[in-house]
């Protein structure tokens, strides 16, 4: 128990979701000031005539015919639908600096922003700008750059397709392919990973392959909090009698026992499902050594069954018709070093062989992946490794079976599509050379953490973002609050303040968009957006709600008018594009082929499904099939080498996410299934390494990354807790811990950073 604050710490015993999650929706509601005729908002998310929920990408039942309740869903919708505003009046009352003086959570707090915003150097306050205006201030700007490169226009993953698309074509036409967005910090290594396998970046699974999945392994994923729609299927999943692994350092209580808020007579009686059945701990990163050693007694399972005259456990025809270097893959197989895989991955023999036989028994079997995979330094190679487990065994492109990405944002995945990409094909920029008749920018861009770098040399000048916190979702907070400043103009287009906005260049405006729930009406037509999900499902959504304030502009409408004021309207019509999404559709479906007939398509309830060619085992990769990667340990990282510095003191921690925030935005202050209540400076350690450390648990420390340059980086008073979690790990939470996570330390071949990999010492401070 903490004496100093209000916070307390008591272990979460009952199942997740269940009547706890009924108790906060309706906390939040009241705490949001929800107004009564916005309610209703919450029964429309996810249906088919409704909004898509800006909460998470896990896709929806098809004509779901009951409320697919979700607690972390309810407070993503009602942040947006709170009544609370955020005005001019209250921007002339407070300096910028005073602001900065606020928490994340009270900035969260006051409300929906409402109006066009220009930062006023000399009063240090930010002052209404006419519309016109705003985007006069950034064509000016833009057009005054002696190269476009010199600029950088950031994406987070609510935009929608339609604004994406436009966003990316306005940044081609104007020069250049700068396009950082939130997924170099998530799913990048999984973007990149895959297409070196199976061709596509993509998972291979939709929502109907769990209802014939036996098997599923969940790697470092955390989804009563993250992704709470999931639950239901893992428990329909349990229910069926699957057997589910849960792949991860803690061993999350909401992966043990859920009971289904959608299911009355659990709720009433009190039953829950038993979701988990094993549970493997491995080290941080310790993964891609897991799945190795899993390939690795996968084959000396199968050599054993067939001396002994039975049928093999690989799927040989699989890997004869549809792959390639199977051959050498098993070779390096066969020769890595047992000892090497058990103590890089911190999970012990006997539980490799365990979970080795559930995946063996499996007929179809499903792998499903959050951060837990993708923000190391290793990242790419562990999923490719995973992808070569499957393999395998023929677990990829057939019913109940697949590669499961779970995507954050509700429509990152989209953007991608849409062509938020700082590395595009040259079939693509092709396409929109045919399209649009200019001749795109053929030089890859700068993804996040290179246009940090960018701007502070000085290469990058003007910064845009579509949406988002980009100064506390990257690393090295200090940093980053640098490279900001140092830039001629910053814009932020968003709906409601968050830290970002108060870290300016010279110049700075703050966008006010309308958000998802809201009615978006262009001419008196109301206008519907399109997302994809994480399995690849098209819809689209209607906000209806009255939107926040008069002043806002749609996203489409605003990177329209930016477009005109920057390019002039001779090679595409921007303000009719921005006043009619049906005609931004048209558009999208020219460029890519997989969109065809996308009005008529995506009208039907529910949408389409974009076709994924490695589901259907189509390959497309150069060769045409799928191919196996041999990787072997890297046993040089810069842990390795800050281990053999500072010995057994030297501790890994995870960043992660507690469950009353979504990433940058703080809901609340508890994560209820870890047992942490009123508290965010928590890090949770292993008791053994309390005691090694002569440290107790209620004592505070403070955290300091270990890095080979001359930077210090440290995060301050944490208190002590003791968790289940393997010897030499550590876990905390995001944004606090961003000033830890060095600049460059990113995952190899992706750019990510290393948010769940950090090499730190603790130091106690006085109480
Ligand atoms: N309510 C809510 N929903 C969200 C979000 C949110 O912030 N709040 N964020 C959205 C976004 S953008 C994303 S990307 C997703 C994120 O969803 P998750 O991927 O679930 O996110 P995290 O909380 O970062 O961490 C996931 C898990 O990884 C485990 N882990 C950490 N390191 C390792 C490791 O080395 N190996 C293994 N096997 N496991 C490890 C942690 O213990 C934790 O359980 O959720 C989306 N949905
Ligand atoms: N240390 C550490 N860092 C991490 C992570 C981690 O696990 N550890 N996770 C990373 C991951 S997975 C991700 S995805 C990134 C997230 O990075 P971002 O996507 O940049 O961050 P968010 O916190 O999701 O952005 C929230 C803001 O978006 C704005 N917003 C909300 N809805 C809308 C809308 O409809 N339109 C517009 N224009 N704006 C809107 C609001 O102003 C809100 O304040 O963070 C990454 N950073
Ligand atoms: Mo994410």
């Amino acid at each position: 128990m903490n004496k100093k604050s209000e916070g307390h710490i008591a272990p979460y015993t009952r199942p997740a979701a269940g009547w706890d999650a009924l108790k906060q929706v309706a906390i939040n509601l009241v705490r949001e000031r929800v107004a009564g005729s916005n309610y209703k908002t919450l029964f429309k998310q996810n249906q088919p005539d409704g909004f898509d929920c800006p909460g998470c990408a896990w896709p929806d039942r098809e004509h779901a015919s009951t409320f697919e309740f979700c607690e972390n869903g309810v407070k993503a919708v009602a942040a947006e639908a709170t009544s609370k505003r955020v005005t001019p009046d209250f921007f002339a009352r407070h300096t910028v600096t005073e602001l900065l003086r606020q928490s994340d959570y009270a900035l969260e707090q006051h409300g929906r922003l409402t109006d066009p915003l220009v930062y006023d150097p000399a009063s240090d306050t930010y002052r209404p700008i006419a519309w016109d205006e705003a985007f006069a201030l950034m064509a000016r700007h833009l057009r005054a750059l002696p190269d476009p490169n010199q600029a950088t226009f950031y994406t987070s993953g609510r935009t929608s397709n339609e604004a994406a698309f436009l966003f990316q074509l306005f940044v081609r036409m104007l020069g250049t392919n700068n396009f950082p967005d939130c997924s170099n910090m998530c799913h990048e290594p999984t973007s990149r990973g895959l297409p070196g396998t199976v061709g596509t970046g993509k998972g291979t699974v939709t929502l109907d392959d769990f209802e014939h999945a036996d098997t599923l392994l969940i790697f470092g994923q955390n989804p009563a909090t993250n992704h709470p729609r999931m639950m239901n299927e893992l428990r329909d999943c349990a229910r069926r009698g699957a057997a589910i692994v849960s792949i991860n350092p803690l061993r999350e209580r909401g992966l043990e026992r859920f009971t289904s808020p959608a299911h009355a007579l659990e709720m009433l009686t009190g039953a829950s499902t038993t979701i988990s059945t094993l549970f493997i701990q491995p080290r941080l990163g310790g993964d891609f050594a897991l799945i190795k050693a899993m390939a690795k007694r996968l084959v000396e399972r199968d050599d054993a069954a067939r001396a002994a005259g039975q049928p093999g456990l690989l799927d040989r025809e699989f890997i004869a018709r549809h792959t390639l270097d199977y051959a050498a893959f098993e070779a390096d197989l066969r020769t890595e070093s047992w000892d090497l895989l058990l103590a890089e991955s911190g999970v012990p023999r006997a539980q490799i062989e365990q979970l080795t036989e559930v995946y063996a028994r499996g007929k179809n079997v499903i792998s499903t992946w959050g951060m837990g995979l993708t923000q190391h330094k290793g990242a790419v190679k562990t999923i490719q490794m995973l992808s070569n487990l499957m393999m395998m065994r023929g677990q990829i492109g057939r019913p109940g079976a697949g590669l499961c990405p779970v995507r954050g944002h509700s429509n990152v995945q989209g953007d991608r599509t849409m062509g938020i990409e700082d590395k595009p094909s040259q079939a693509f920029l092709d396409r929109l050379q045919q399209v649009f008749h200019f001749a795109p920018p053929r030089a890859h861009g700068l993804d996040t953490v290179d246009s940090i770098q960018a701007m502070l040399d000085g290469r990058v000048q003007v910064f845009i973002a579509m949406g988002g916190n980009f100064a506390m979702a990257t690393p090295d907070t200090p940093l980053t609050f640098e490279a900001l400043r140092r830039c001629a103009l910053t814009v932020h287009v968003a709906t409601k303040l968050n830290r970002s906005h108060l870290v300016t260049g010279r110049a700075a405006l703050l966008l006010p968009t309308l958000g998802r729930t809201e009615i978006d009406l262009q001419h008196g037509v109301a206008q519907g957006v399109t997302v994809e999900d994480s399995m690849s499902m098209v819809h689209l959504s209607y906000g209806i709600n009255q939107p926040a304030s008069a002043s806002l502009l749609s996203e489409p409408m605003i990177v329209a008018r930016l477009a005109h004021a920057t390019l002039g309207s001779d090679k595409v019509d921007w303000l009719r594009l921005g006043g009619d999404y049906a005609a931004i559709r048209e558009l999208i479906e020219r460029v890519f082929d997989d969109f065809h007939d996308f009005n008529a398509r995506v009208a039907h309830p529910g949408g389409f499904h974009l076709r994924v060619a490695s589901r259907e085992r189509e390959w497309r990769t150069a060769s045409g099939r799928a191919q196996f990667v041999p990787h072997a340990v890297d046993t040089d990282t810069p842990i390795h080498r800050a281990r053999a510095r500072h010995g057994a003191r030297l501790m890994v921690l995870m960043t992660m996410r507690a469950h009353d925030q979504y990433n940058t935005t703080i809901y609340g202050l508890d994560d209820r299934y870890r047992g942490v209540y009123g508290l965010r400076r928590v890090v949770f350690i292993n008791p053994a390494d309390l005691a090694m450390l002569g440290l107790r648990a209620g004592g505070h420390v403070d955290i300091v990354s270990v890095w080979d340059d001359q930077v210090t980086r440290r995060a301050g008073r944490f208190l002590l807790v003791e968790y289940d979690i393997p010897r030499g790990c550590l876990g905390a939470y995001f944004p606090e811990t961003n000033d830890l996570v060095p600049l460059h330390s990113t995952a190899d071949g992706a750019g990510t950073p290393t948010s769940k990999s950090i090499p730190v010492l603790l130091e106690p401070c006085g109480e």
